[in-house]
């Protein structure tokens, strides 16, 4: 593990990295209850000593990707209810139950929240990081919630249990929301405009590696260098894997900024894809008390350097 020596090479540094892609058989079954094998993956940069110098065969929990279970380590996300129909104003509240079935209600707080919800369709339109609030007497999660659009949503949580050897879970559900709706295929893109800003990422994935990712964010062609502190870091980025929605919600390593810090007009980020393929990348950063989302689609290339995304003529055959 030398996550710590490559992290200390990035000061604003985050770390996008799924484990190895041990033991997955993630599948989706008709009522749409996602299952899979994801137990107890933590975060690179997380390591807790029980992984170090161990050399059996066993992957360990590292070696495995997030956000393709409803449970893990015993920890189940109970059906999610939210509006019936697109356009209706309500609610969406869920409940983490321990292995019991009892409903938790203490966490350990993890880049300031207890708790941190996304929300994306599952063609990667319509994403959303927000933070629900905990009714301490029921174990219920909950905020207002209303559907822009019809489509299958995968709603992923990511918490952490309390305990000293507790690490980062995240856990996700399948909802449906009724209604037409046209999917979106992702199409490759390093640039995004959001609210009147300009953010372009520069750099490639490999599988298996890490690769370095520098996010660089302007406004009106100046370089923006007023980035605040959102959660505890100066950018949040969720990768997802097109095609099964594989999930990274990572926070920056290493000190965290302090109030009333600056930075900008990069952030740099350390990404290891699992698999080639294509990823969905959302950031979000702060800039005068505002939160902003940028998105990217990425193509992660073989780990032999061999890739599909240059002129996208490849077909998608051949092994
Ligand atoms: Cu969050």
């Amino acid at each position: 593990m030398n996550t710590s020596a490559r992290l200390a090479l990035f000061g604003l540094g985050l770390v996008v990295a799924f484990g190895g892609a041990f033991g997955i058989a993630g599948a989706v079954v008709p009522d749409g209850v996602v299952t899979g094998w994801a137990k107890g993956s933590e975060m690179n940069g997380h390591e807790e000593g029980h992984d170090s110098g161990t050399t059996g065969a066993k992957p360990t929990s590292t070696d495995t990707v997030k956000g393709l279970a409803l449970g893990v380590d015993g920890y189940v996300l109970s059906p999610v209810e939210s509006p019936a129909l697109v356009g209706e104003l309500g609610e969406l509240s869920f409940q983490i139950q321990d292995a019991s079935g009892t409903p938790v209600t203490e966490y350990t707080t993890a880049h300031d929240k207890d708790l941190h919800l996304i929300v994306a369709r599952s063609d990667g339109s319509h994403f959303r990081h927000v933070h629900p609030v905990l009714s301490e007497s029921t174990g219920t999660w909950s905020l207002p919630w209303e559907w822009a659009e019809a489509g299958s949503y995968r709603v992923f949580v990511d918490f952490t249990p309390v305990g000293a050897e507790a690490s980062g879970l995240t856990l996700t559900r399948t909802v449906q929301v009724a209604g037409e709706f046209a999917p979106v295929a992702p199409q490759l893109t390093q640039a995004d405009q959001v609210d009147g800003f300009t953010v372009s990422l520069d750099g490639e994935m490999v599988a298996g590696t890490s690769s370095e990712l520098t996010i660089t964010i302007t406004r009106d062609g100046e370089p923006v260098t007023t980035l605040e502190p959102y959660l505890g870091a100066f950018g949040h980025l969720v990768a997802l894997r097109d095609g099964d929605l594989a999930f990274l919600h990572v926070h920056a390593e290493g000190e965290a900024p302090k109030t009333g810090d600056m930075a900008g007009p990069e952030i740099v980020f350390a990404a290891e894809a699992p698999t080639a393929g294509r990823y969905l990348l959302y950031l979000d950063f702060q800039v005068n008390g505002e939160v902003h989302t940028a998105k990217f689609v990425l193509d992660a290339a073989h780990s032999d350097g061999s890739t599909r995304t240059e002129s996208g003529s490849h077909s998608e055959e051949g092994h």
